[in-house]
């Protein structure tokens, strides 16, 4: 399968209130959504870096620039069987990876609409619905937290995570867990502390959490596992876990016993699938954290997340959480039982909305196959 062209559009959408982490708060989404064509089909997949290099090292500028200079004339080259050899086709560039991932999770769509199935079914996903929590900004007071956790608990949301910091950690969790003892719980700490805050964290160990996400360094492995063994609640990997291999390294040390998988942070479905398969054979749960994704990003999450091993709720919240006119539909919308519904597709099962596309853009620009018909 050839692709005829690849559209890169940067686009920016307000967030209906905004989302505070220990790295800084944000008020908009800027994304770079991408169009494969091809085939009589396009696809599309959305790269999750942000403006600046917070959550990872990879910004928006940066992923244009290897998607533009050093992906696409792969891809544009290639002629496709099947979306896991785009992973393979990407092995000469190094990192990188939420570039490769926009484009990889691209293929997927356009590859799943060729075949006229759903990207659920082009995986490997078992499940009809895939269950969801929300991820909670970090408040003002843990008052205020524990008013914003009772709203999303009263729009039916089973899991709620919060997002902690040093001076919004242990009186925050203490708070919302005695406001609602019984809850599924979580904290994630986006590598806002070092070993010597474990105190912190045996402060919360007996405030029933179901894990802790990354409270130590971004790349870090061993301080986790020295963490890990002076607790009893489950830690959990997001930053640190780039790859299958930095998986089963984490296992192996005892620096987790969950992970959160981001497509975008891995490199894609083929590595997510390779870390969810790998955690499923060591008996370690993972989930499908987000990046405050567009409907687009969300639907390939809901794709993944319907895949066997995803057995803890995802970050993967309803459409109405994010933004008030999304660049795509049609909105997912949250199930009585704290689930999303997996789109019966074709592909990702959600299209662009052109007029809110439109509205959103910021800048487009087109790259063409050599030789292709358009
Ligand atoms: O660490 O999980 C995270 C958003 C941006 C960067 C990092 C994280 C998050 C979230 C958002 O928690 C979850 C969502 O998309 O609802
Ligand atoms: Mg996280």
């Amino acid at each position: 399968m050839k692709i005829d062209s690849i559209e890169l559009r940067q686009i920016s959408l307000p967030l209906l209130s905004p989302f505070t982490t220990s790295f800084g708060t944000e008020t908009e989404r800027d994304a770079l959504i991408v169009t494969i064509r091809g085939e009589g089909r396009e696809g599309c997949g959305e790269c999750v870096a942000s403006l600046g290099p917070w959550y990872s090292g990879e910004t928006l500028e940066t992923c244009r620039h290897i998607m533009a200079d050093f992906l696409m004339p792969l891809l544009l080259e290639a002629d496709l069987a099947h979306p896991s050899d785009v992973w393979e086709l990407f092995a000469p560039i190094r990192g990188n990876r939420m570039a490769k991932a926009a484009l990889e999770m691209a293929a997927w769509d356009w590859m799943a609409r060729l075949r006229d199935m759903s990207l659920r079914d082009l995986l490997g996903g078992t499940r009809d619905r895939v269950p969801v929590g929300v991820s909670v900004g970090i408040q003002e007071t843990p008052g205020r937290l524990v008013e914003v956790v009772g709203q999303y608990l009263d729009q039916g949301y089973g899991r709620i995570k919060v997002k902690i910091a040093p001076g919004h950690d242990v009186r925050d969790v203490q708070a919302v867990r005695a406001a609602y003892p019984d809850i599924l719980l979580q904290a994630d700490a986006n590598s806002a502390y070092t070993l010597a805050a474990a105190p912190i964290f045996e402060a919360m160990d007996g405030e029933n959490l179901l894990l802790i996400e990354q409270p130590l360094g971004p790349d870090d492995i061993v301080d986790h596992a020295a963490l890990q063994r002076q607790l009893a609640t489950a830690i959990c990997l997001d930053e640190s876990i780039h790859s299958p291999d930095d998986a089963r390294h984490a296992l192996d040390l005892g620096s987790c016993r969950i992970i959160n998988i981001k497509p975008g942070r891995v490199g894609g479905h083929m590595q997510s699938m390779a870390i969810e398969r790998l955690c499923r054979d060591r008996g370690a749960p993972v989930w499908c954290g987000g990046m405050l994704e567009t409907n687009i990003g969300r639907a390939h999450n809901v794709a993944l997340a319907s895949l066997p091993g995803f057995t803890l709720p995802g970050d993967i919240s309803a459409s109405a959480r994010y933004f008030e006119h999304d660049i795509a539909g049609p909105d997912f919308v949250l199930n009585d039982d704290s689930t999303l519904s997996v789109p019966p597709g074709p592909g990702i099962g959600v299209n662009p909305i052109p007029e809110a596309m439109e509205a959103a853009t910021q800048g487009v620009e087109t790259y063409r196959r050599h030789g292709a018909q358009c």
